[in-house]
């Protein structure tokens, strides 16, 4: 584990949040020297080595936890994880998504606002509840068929003048990066059954109930978060692709 006074290394106030540098400090550890099952730091060994919020050592936890590379253990903290499996789910976006399937991508714009974050996408973003976010809700269709319905909130501190965007060519990536900067590069993605709603019924063209798969995904650029976005996809109509990996080196 890093050694007292590291906190000294850490870069307050820039470009990476001390929650990702926290972060890459313990990946390094479970990846280069901790033992399978050996305890993490608790988090409040955390705060107090690194001068944090309780909450900020939680979520560094959380997302290694999220990511299988540690398991808790109620009332004893965290632990090492063995290494899994890992189904790699790349990091496309919608546009290449849909190309690479042969097929032709288009969007139907349905909202595009500036809102304050609630708690919820505050904690996803790394923002505190009530900064300023852009929330973009879109159709997504493939050879003019509705395919999805995704909304993505960006931080608005990173994507000023979004609101005016074009959005030329239809892709939110292709803006994140040629007019932000922001090239995503990592990310965290889940996928669970569900079944559609009325509205999104609608608006995908089909039986209000029919089945559907949700995905929720995280997207980074730089360590920090760009986009959190949760979508609504046709269970007739999208089938996931995934390519599988023994991801034992690069736990
Ligand atoms: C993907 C992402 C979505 C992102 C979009 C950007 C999932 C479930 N969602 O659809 O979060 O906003 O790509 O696509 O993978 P675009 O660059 O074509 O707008």
């Amino acid at each position: 584990m890093p050694a007292r006074g590291v906190e000294a290394s850490l870069q307050r106030g820039g470009p990476v949040p001390v929650y990702s540098q926290i972060y890459d400090v313990l990946r390094a550890s479970i990846d280069r020297e901790l033992p399978v099952d050996a305890p993490l730091p608790s988090e409040r060994e955390l705060a107090q080595q690194y001068g944090v919020a309780r909450m900020t050592a939680r979520k560094t936890i959380d997302r290694l936890v999220g990511e299988g590379r540690a398991y808790r253990v109620p009332g004893r903290g965290a632990f090492v994880a063995r290494p899994r499996l890992i189904m790699r789910v790349a990091l496309k976006s919608f546009t290449e998504d849909i190309r690479s399937r042969g097929m032709r991508p288009d969007s139907r714009e349905l909202s595009r606002l500036l809102v304050p974050a609630d708690d919820e996408i505050a904690a996803k973003l790394e923002l505190s509840p009530g900064e300023p976010v852009h929330l973009l809700e879109r159709l997504r269709l493939a050879d003019n068929a509705p395919i999805a319905i995704e909304r993505s909130h960006l931080p608005a501190a990173r994507t000023p003048g979004f609101l005016d965007d074009d959005l030329v060519g239809g892709s939110l990536y292709a803006v994140l990066e040629q007019r932000y900067g922001c090239v995503i590069d990592e990310g965290e993605q889940s996928i669970s059954a569900s079944s559609v709603g009325a509205r999104a019924a609608k608006l995908l063209g089909v039986p209000k109930g029919s089945a559907a798969l949700c995905f929720e995904r995280l997207s980074r650029a730089g360590g920090a978060p760009i986009e959190y976005a949760t979508s609504v996809y046709r269970g007739d109509r999208y089938q996931l692709r995934v390519t599988f990996d023994t991801d034992r080196a690069g736990r």
